[in-house]
């Protein structure tokens, strides 16, 4: 089992979309471990889209990342972070497949709802980025014994 973030962007939170967004990875099995709003500002953006400052679009995306608060979730399953790539879809929202958030709810690049983990480590960087220890909760629903088999519970 691991643990993954997601961030449900300003173009989520400014739509009205967190409480659809929020069901479909309730709907999936993923267990919500930590969810707060916060206001993001240019430091921790700076770190967290560091593989990005140098690109003609990273003003706007400042921009636009911090056009709102944002909500962001440690989300936990069985392979938590590519399952949760998964329902992202595709980076650009016109290209993302129907079906996905992004695919779903964007025509956009760079508003595209949502930020998820791309790897196991970068989850785990990403999550003290966001989360200090203490809002992060170590519990387990009942409905999991429905929701995986035994052997998947690790
Ligand atoms: P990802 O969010 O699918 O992991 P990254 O390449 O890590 O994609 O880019 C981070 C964010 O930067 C994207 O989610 C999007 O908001 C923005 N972005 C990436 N590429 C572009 C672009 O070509 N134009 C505008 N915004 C972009
Ligand atoms: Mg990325």
């Amino acid at each position: 089992m691991e643990t993954t973030l997601v961030i449900l962007k300003p173009s989520a939170v400014l739509h009205g979309y967190v409480g659809q967004i929020v069901q479909r990875f309730q709907q999936k099995g993923l267990v919500i471990r930590g969810m707060k709003m916060m206001q993001l500002g240019e430091p921790i953006l700076r770190e967290h889209y560091a593989h990005l400052t140098d690109r003609p679009f990273f003003p706007d995306l400042l921009k636009s990342m911090m056009a709102s608060p944002v909500i962001v979730m440690a989300l936990w399953g069985n392979d938590a972070v590519n399952v949760v790539r998964m329902m992202t879809g595709a980076t650009n929202g016109r290209k993302a497949q129907p079906g996905t958030i992004r695919g779903d709810f964007s025509v956009s690049g760079q508003e595209n709802i949502v930020h998820a983990s791309d790897s196991a480590d970068n989850a785990e960087i990403e999550l003290k980025r966001f989360f200090s220890p203490d809002e992060i909760f170590d519990y387990q629903p009942s409905w999991l014994k429905y929701t995986y088999e035994p052997a998947e519970m690790k």
